[in-house]
């Protein structure tokens, strides 16, 4: 029931920025994520390719691993291996829901984001 009221917090508080979100982020001609190779430039848990990670980056996640759009950013880490890497903030080398309860933990008083050891943002 805890998580339930965080993650309906997480959505009430960031609601109002995704309806006034105009620039997500996305290639405005494509409309697919930015790419780049490695070294990969991102920000830890910024899915929503703000250049932050808040709230609304939760929320993002949420929404996208319940069939909404995808995080804006891929970054091919290693040759032929494209992943979300923005949203990786638990070090697993993945973007997955473990990425999501560790995001909801750090806004809630947990451990800091860690992004891939092998393939941290570009300094
Ligand atoms: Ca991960």
């Amino acid at each position: 029931m805890r998580w339930i009221t965080i993650i309906f917090f997480l959505v009430m508080l960031t609601s109002q920025l995704i309806a006034d979100d105009s620039n997500s982020g996305l290639n405005e001609e494509s409309n697919q994520p930015a790419t780049t190779r490695f070294p990969c430039n991102y920000v830890v848990g910024d899915v929503s390719g703000d250049g932050n990670f808040n709230a609304l980056d939760v929320v993002y996640g949420l929404e996208y691993f319940l069939g909404g759009i995808p995080p804006v950013y891929i970054c091919e880490c290693t040759t032929g291996d494209w992943w979300y890497v923005a949203g990786d903030v638990n070090g697993s080398c993945s973007y997955n829901g473990a990425d999501i309860t560790r995001s909801v933990r750090y806004f809630t008083g947990g451990a800091s984001p860690q992004p891939c050891a092998d393939c941290p943002p570009a300094p």
